[in-house]
């Protein structure tokens, strides 16, 4: 059996099927990648993933190119921890799925885009600032997020009840990267900020969120 990830420690997705990865305990081979100097290449879009993105899972001869989908076969195929993400109660598992789907939909959208836009693209990339309106509009997409977030936090420990779930793991690395990287304080949510620090005690998360660091100190 061959498995492979192409994987760029400062992606948000990437870092979610890593950590779905490491709790299957599966081997598994790592290609460590750098997003944008590596992922436009013809070469990586012709042998890789044609849309450009990581991160890329190849199993045998299937190519998944969307980190839920990679996180659902995972954990589907190699049988992994129930309270991850449910293979028998229906009714839970659509309660993961919802988190794993509204990240994809409205949850990184509003939450990256604050971090491209304002942070990467400025700092990294010498793109000109965005305007004082442009951030305004930025952040204010990103609280409605955090706000939705906060409310569905009240009164549980997880998004989804008391387990932590790869729905939690996916928005959690959203939320978790743009507050690291804008040196935000979030504040005004003290359930996101407690869930945050109960996510991160995770070992998983933790040694993932150490590559997360280096990669953007080197
Ligand atoms: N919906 C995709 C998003 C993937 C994505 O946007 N990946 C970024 C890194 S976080 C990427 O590969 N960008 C490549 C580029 O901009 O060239 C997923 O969840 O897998």
């Amino acid at each position: 059996m061959s498995l492979k990830i192409w994987y760029d420690p400062f992606s948000q997705p990437c870092r979610a099927v890593k950590f779905v990865l490491n709790k299957l305990g599966v081997e598994y081979e790592t290609v460590e990648i750098a997003v944008v100097k590596d992922t436009r290449t013809e070469d990586f879009k012709k042998n890789v993933n044609p849309n450009g993105t990581v991160p890329t899972v190849h199993h045998d001869d299937l190519q998944i190119y969307e980190s839920s989908t990679a996180i659902r076969y995972l954990l589907d195929t190699f049988e992994g921890d129930e309270t991850l993400l449910p293979r028998t109660d229906l009714k839970q598992r659509a309660k993961v799925d919802y988190w794993l789907d509204w990240n994809n939909t409205i949850g990184r959208p509003a939450i990256e885009k604050p971090l491209k836009e304002i942070g990467i693209k400025p700092k990294v990339f010498g793109f000109p600032d965005p305007s004082e309106e442009e951030k305004k509009e930025l952040l204010e997409n990103m609280h409605t997020a955090l706000a939705y977030i906060e409310l569905n936090l009240e009164g549980k420990s997880y998004l989804t009840g008391e387990n932590l779930t790869v729905g939690d793991v996916q928005v959690y690395n959203e939320v978790f990267e743009t507050k690291t990287v804008l040196s935000l304080t979030y504040e005004e949510y003290p359930n996101i900020l407690a869930w945050l620090e109960r996510v991160g005690e995770d070992e998983e998360i933790k040694a993932l969120n150490e590559a997360m660091h280096k990669r953007l100190e080197g």
